[in-house]
Parts: C-alpha cells; sequence; structure tokens
C-alpha cells in the first residue's frame, strides 16, 4: 500500500501575519464606548483596521479615536471611524500602538515611522497603554537594533542641534543623521524635522539620555518612550506573549 506524504513542518508566519495576531490582540482590550489612541505604523494599522470592521459589524459601539498621524487619521476615517483631538478628548481610556524597540522593562524606541511627538502626546494621555509588536522588536538595551533612535527637532539651524545631540556624554559614540525624504529632508505633521542617531552599543542609561536630549533648546521630542507602556502584546513563532507592567 502506498502513504500518502503527510507535511508536517509548522507554517512559517510571516512578519505581517505576526503583527496582525498581535493586533488581534490587543483589540481584545477594546470595550464599546471608549475613547482610544490610535498609533501610527504597519502594525498600529492592523489595530485601526480591525476596530473598523468590529463597528461595521456593530460589535463596538460609541467608540471615539484620538489619531497619532495624518496617515492614521485619513485609515480611520475611511473605515469610518469617529475622529477626535486631545483639545476635544484630554483623557484617553486606551492607546494602542506599535514599536521600534522595546526593552526587558518595556521601555520604547519609537518614531522610526516619523510619528512620534503625537504618538508621544496621545500615549502620554492614555490610562493605558498597550504596545504590539512582532518578536524581533525585542532587544537588551535601547539603541541596541543599531536602527534609528529619533529627534524631532526644529528646523531652524537643525545642523547646530545635530552637532550638539552627537556631542551629549549621555549619548556618546552614537552617529546623528537628518532623516531625508529623497533629496529633501524629511518633515513630520509638525512641521519639524527629524534627526536620527545611530549606536554601536545600547544606551547605558536611557533615563539620563531622554533627559539630556530633553534639555537642548530646539529639541520638540525624542524616541525614548520610558515608563509609558502598560502592557507589550508579543507575537512571535510560540504565539502571544502578554507582559505587563
Ligand atoms: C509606530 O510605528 C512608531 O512609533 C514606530 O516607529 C513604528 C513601528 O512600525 P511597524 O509597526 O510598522 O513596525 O508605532
Amino acid at each position: 500500500m502506498k502513504l500518502a506524504a503527510v507535511n508536517h513542518t509548522p507554517k512559517v508566519l510571516t512578519q505581517d501575519e505576526l503583527k496582525m495576531m498581535a493586533a488581534d490582540k490587543a483589540v481584545e482590550y477594546v470595550k464599546s464606548g471608549m475613547v482610544l489612541g490610535l498609533g501610527t505604523g504597519s502594525t498600529a494599522a492592523f489595530v485601526v483596521a480591525k476596530i473598523g470592521q468590529l463597528l461595521k459589524e456593530g460589535k463596538l459601539k460609541d467608540i471615539v479615536g484620538v489619531p497619532t498621524s495624518k496617515r492614521t487619521a485619513e485609515q480611520a476615517a475611511s473605515l469610518g471611524i469617529p475622529l477626535s483631538v486631545l483639545d476635544d478628548h484630554p483623557k484617553i481610556d486606551l492607546a494602542i500602538d506599535g514599536a521600534d524597540e522595546v526593552d526587558p522593562d518595556l521601555n520604547l524606541v519609537k518614531g522610526r515611522g516619523g510619528a512620534l511627538l503625537r504618538e508621544k502626546m496621545v500615549e502620554a494621555a492614555s490610562s493605558e497603554f498597550i504596545v504590539v509588536i512582532d518578536e524581533t522588536k525585542l532587544v537588551e538595551g535601547l539603541g541596541g537594533s543599531q536602527l534609528a533612535m529619533p529627534v524631532e527637532i526644529v528646523q531652524f539651524c537643525w545642523k547646530y542641534n545635530a552637532e550638539r545631540l552627537k556631542n551629549l556624554p549621555e549619548v556618546a559614540g552614537c552617529e546623528a543623521k537628518l532623516r531625508m525624504d529623497g533629496d529633501k529632508p524629511y518633515v513630520t505633521d509638525n512641521s519639524n524635522y527629524i534627526v536620527d542617531l545611530y549606536f554601536k552599543t545600547p544606551i547605558k542609561d536611557a533615563h539620563a539620555a531622554a533627559k539630556a536630549i530633553s534639555s537642548l533648546e530646539g529639541v520638540v521630542d525624542h524616541g525614548l518612550f520610558l515608563d509609558m507602556a502598560t502592557a507589550v502584546i508579543i507575537a512571535g513563532a510560540d504565539g502571544i506573549t502578554v507582559k505587563t507592567r
């Protein structure tokens, strides 16, 4: 008798599938009547899409979304999610957003998508802040991915400020590069520039670095989101893990 071959190799999930899994889990925490902070980036876009779907199906009601970027506002509006701003809804029940790096204490690097300022304003105003990531975002220390840690600065004399950032002892040894959009500087939703800091080794003291960066005149905000996340949902090959503070 000839036996049919059975393939027992487990399916390897793509990064997008993992992001969607994390997003779906986070949306389980959304309840009707909530004011929601809507994040930015590809993982947050899955969250917004799911919320839109549940609203359409009548499984969620009376949601108000406070978007963290113009592109999230556009996506949410296209899905019929009612929108507001912090001026009108200064207290947010729950914000859900992605991140670029997450350390073991649930501190984050965010803002590679360029929306760090509005993300930080909305997420700081939220009673709960759930971060949704795939496992590639986990690091032992912030800056450890060797990818950009963004700093939003005013356009005026950006070179002067990039130089001052690079020379701060708290971020010693980093490189500072103006973020570009083609052959022009990248401009944020708030009409500012971004200087990306690149680290060869993780930042030694992220709280000291955050304080030093913020102390420079002309710095608007930075991508270190410290002591802000209340939970992190991580999607990996072994499924979903929820870490809480
Ligand atoms: C936002 O989107 C940002 O703070 C972060 O830069 C980025 C994460 O992107 P993605 O979810 O696309 O990986 O959350």
